[in-house]
């Protein structure tokens, strides 16, 4: 399901309210993955402590959010935009090259967690519209960063 001009302006707008607290979004959607679906801790073994807000949880939900600001830059080419991350996530992440829906399940499962804390700290911005654009983004996010497993 492909973003609507409208998606595009309302994913753009609410993102230039909330990009400035994108480190803390991160932190709490990493940290709600690894713990509510703890099979995600495999893929971050190589950290030293995975608990919620530790270091390394932290420094990476802001990576995350990073990549997501690029792909609110690139909202009208995904696939080619993000296809350096796609690369990154398809060796990073190749635990499953054989089972396609396992990785695509695992940028389901963030993006969950991302709508959860953008609920909990913008309850006013966060209208049932900005949801459904949300909810759209990131699954076309999680398209482009599948797109390398076809
Ligand atoms: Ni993801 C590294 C962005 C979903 C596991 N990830 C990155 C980096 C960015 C990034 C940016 C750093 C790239 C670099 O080093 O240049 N990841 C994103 C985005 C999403 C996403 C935008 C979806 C919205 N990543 C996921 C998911 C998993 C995941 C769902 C696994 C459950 N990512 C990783 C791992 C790394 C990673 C593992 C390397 C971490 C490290 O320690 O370097």
């Amino acid at each position: 399901m492909s973003l609507s001009a409208k998606d595009k302006a309302t994913v753009k707008a609410f993102w230039a309210k909330i990009s400035s607290s994108g480190e803390a979004i991160g932190a709490d959607a990493l940290s709600r993955m690894l713990v509510v679906y703890p099979q995600t801790k495999t893929y971050f073994s190589h950290w030293k402590d995975m608990s919620p807000g530790s270091a390394p949880v932290k420094k990476h939900g802001a990576t995350v959010m990073g990549g997501v600001a690029e792909a609110v830059a690139k909202i009208d080419d995904l696939t080619s935009g993000l296809l350096s991350l796609s690369e990154l996530h398809a060796f990073t992440l190749r635990v499953d090259p054989a089972n396609f829906k396992v990785k695509r399940s695992l940028f389901t499962i963030l993006s969950h967690n991302i709508l959860v804390v953008l609920a909990i700290m913008f309850p006013t911005d966060f209208t049932p519209e900005v949801h459904v654009a949300m909810d759209k983004f990131l699954a076309a996010v999680a398209r482009a960063l599948s797109e390398k497993y076809r």
